[in-house]
């Protein structure tokens, strides 16, 4: 490739000035007016890391549950996984020259040089592609065509798989890397594999019997008017051989706005009916995706108003007990020395990790928010079990598992396994697979939502979030559960939770949002709400707190 193409190609998309972009908690994410050049660099950046590793990388357009007006974009690496955080910084710096001579000096010099990530090797076989995917908001088309000009201008090909959820994309580029010089995966071949193994499993009368008594047919998903619409709609035929009826709200067909009043961030932070779901009947089971299909909550309508809720912990408690029994079936011999261990972060409530620890005696790991953190520690297990309370998860297998499994395959336990590690999408969490995943297991086990609720019983929580003159002033340790800036809020914040009855809370800057972030749990609903009101009052006063004062 040649640098004067890119210092050309780049002066198409130059930075407004005042903008200084920063790699959050899943990638880049502002307004998305202000971002094709933010975009362009990362279509750089992807080109560059295919280049580096001599493989297919990807690059999903979409700002997932934030507002419509937002967008942002997620990297992915060839494994399938993000970028690894070591290319964070490296990103940012891109992301935030000021002019074209400086973007080919980042380029070339961080990361090019051999010290960021290898020397630049020629593409084996097939040409190097970066995939690209992108989600409904209106942004899309204008911030496609600049991810499109950075991956060209570095002379490496792009394709666009056009409208798909973030997990598919992830999927994709994992499939891609798998066979050299194989041409690239079409986008039937993801329902392929997680349908596929969702009918191998569900096969047979007994499942289909259970069903019919446990639960009721219908299942209703809040599609948030996000990208999940269409694709959800490839499954109603497969949910309907288990005797699930399958409707589709919030498609975004009826002019609904993405993300606004429904959705999985909605449903979780404000524990809400979404809109145009006021006709669903009270026990109903529903279920909400976020924007781009990556995040997964259970819910059911309650009499007189509100929601029972089964959040990220609840299914990762599922999980795990689903697993657990199958597991228990296995001989001794296969289960030597394999480690499950589940993860959550700071978010997760308080008698959910009581659960883990308690009853299931599960090891835990409690990592800061975001699914890089937690995908990183799940890897380290050979059955890593991670939910994000928002619902945003899934569960790794190890290679060795996978191998041993495949070994045994002829044990059924051991072929169950195996398939559950095809139906769970491997590279991210994923609410399609999670609703095949969750039906499955609740049809298998003959359970009700209110069997599933019953397994524990939340500490009340509350999440607040206000807006401060720079988020950046509140740093954190200790995964998030102490504030170390500015100077004495964690000592305000602790004074405050000694005086609840099982009172936790601790604060954070978000990584998507221009917003601090305040969770509370404590022994009764309107405690918790005082505790998060009080200790966001302290955000508000410590950290120059913005509008009206919590
Ligand atoms: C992203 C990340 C999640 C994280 C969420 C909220 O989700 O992938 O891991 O929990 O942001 O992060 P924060 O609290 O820093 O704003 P999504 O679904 O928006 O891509």
């Amino acid at each position: 490739f040649d640098f004067n193409i890119v210092r050309k190609a780049s002066s198409d998309y130059p930075k407004p000035a005042d903008f200084h972009p920063s790699y959050g908690t899943a990638g880049f994410r502002s307004k998305a007016t202000l971002l094709s050049s933010t975009v362009f660099r990362c279509g750089l950046l992807a080109a560059s890391r295919a280049i580096l590793l001599n493989s297919h990388t990807g690059l999903m357009i979409t700002a997932s549950h934030n507002p419509v007006d937002d967008n942002g974009v997620k990297m992915v690496d060839p494994n399938g996984g993000m970028m690894p955080q070591s290319f964070e910084a490296v990103a940012t710096e891109l992301a935030n020259c000021e002019d074209d001579d400086a973007v080919v000096a980042v380029l070339r010099d961080r990361v090019f040089s051999p010290m960021s990530s290898g020397s630049p090797r020629s593409a084996a076989g097939g040409a190097l592609t970066v995939l690209i995917g992108h989600d409904t908001r209106p942004s899309a088309p204008s911030l496609l065509a600049a991810a499109l000009a950075g991956v060209r201008a570095l002379a490496v090909h792009a394709h666009s798989y056009g409208c798909v959820t973030t997990p598919q994309l992830h999927f994709l580029v994992h499939s891609a890397n798998q066979i050299p010089a194989a041409p690239l995966p079409q986008l039937q071949s993801y329902f392929d594999v997680i349908v596929g193994a969702f009918l191998e499993l569900t096969k047979g009368g007994e499942l289909e019997a259970a069903g019919a008594g446990s639960n009721s047919s219908l299942l209703v998903v809040d599609c948030a008017n996000g990208v999940g619409a269409e694709q959800l709609g490839k499954l109603v035929p497969a949910l309907e051989s288990l005797g699930v009826e399958m409707q589709l709200r919030n498609t975004g067909r009826g002019g609904g706005q993405l993300n606004y009043q429904c959705g999985a961030d909605f449903v979780q932070k404000d524990r809400l009916l979404p809109t145009e779901m006021n006709d669903v009947p009270v026990g109903s089971r529903c279920c909400s995706v976020d924007g781009d299909a990556d995040r997964l909550v259970y819910f059911s309508p309650l009499k007189g108003g509100g929601i029972s809720l089964l959040d990220g912990d609840k299914v990762a408690m599922l999980a795990a007990v689903y697993i657990r029994d199958v597991m228990e079936l296995l001989p001794a011999e296969l289960l030597h020395d394999i480690q499950v261990c589940c993860v959550q972060t700071a978010y997760a409530n308080g008698a959910a990790t009581a659960y883990l620890q308690n009853i299931l005696r599960l090891p835990t790991v409690c990592t800061p928010t975001g699914v890089k953190y937690l995908h990183e520690a799940a890897h380290n297990a050979d059955l890593g079990i991670y939910f994000e309370s928002n619902g945003h998860g899934t569960v790794l297998f190890s290679k060795t598992f996978v191998e041993r499994l495949k070994a045994m395959e002829d044990h059924p336990a051991a072929k169950e396994l195996l398939l559950l590690s095809q139906l769970i999408n491997q590279t991210v969490g994923d609410a399609i697979s999670g609703i095949l995943l969750i039906e499955f297991i609740l049809r298998r086990k003959r359970w009700t939502l209110q069997d599933w609720q019953a397994l524990y019983t939340d500490l009340p929580s509350r999440q607040l979030k206000l807006q401060v003159a720079d988020r950046s002033s509140i740093t954190t340790a200790d995964a998030e559960r102490v504030c170390i800036t500015p100077a004495g809020i964690q000592d305000a914040i602790t004074r405050v939770i000694s005086g609840f009855t099982h009172g936790r809370a601790f604060v954070r800057p978000s990584g998507t949002e221009d917003a601090v972030r305040v969770y509370a749990e404590a022994e009764i609903q309107e405690q918790a709400d005082e505790l998060a009101r009080l200790v966001a009052r302290i955000v508000y006063d410590m950290a120059g707190g913005v509008g009206p004062r919590p």
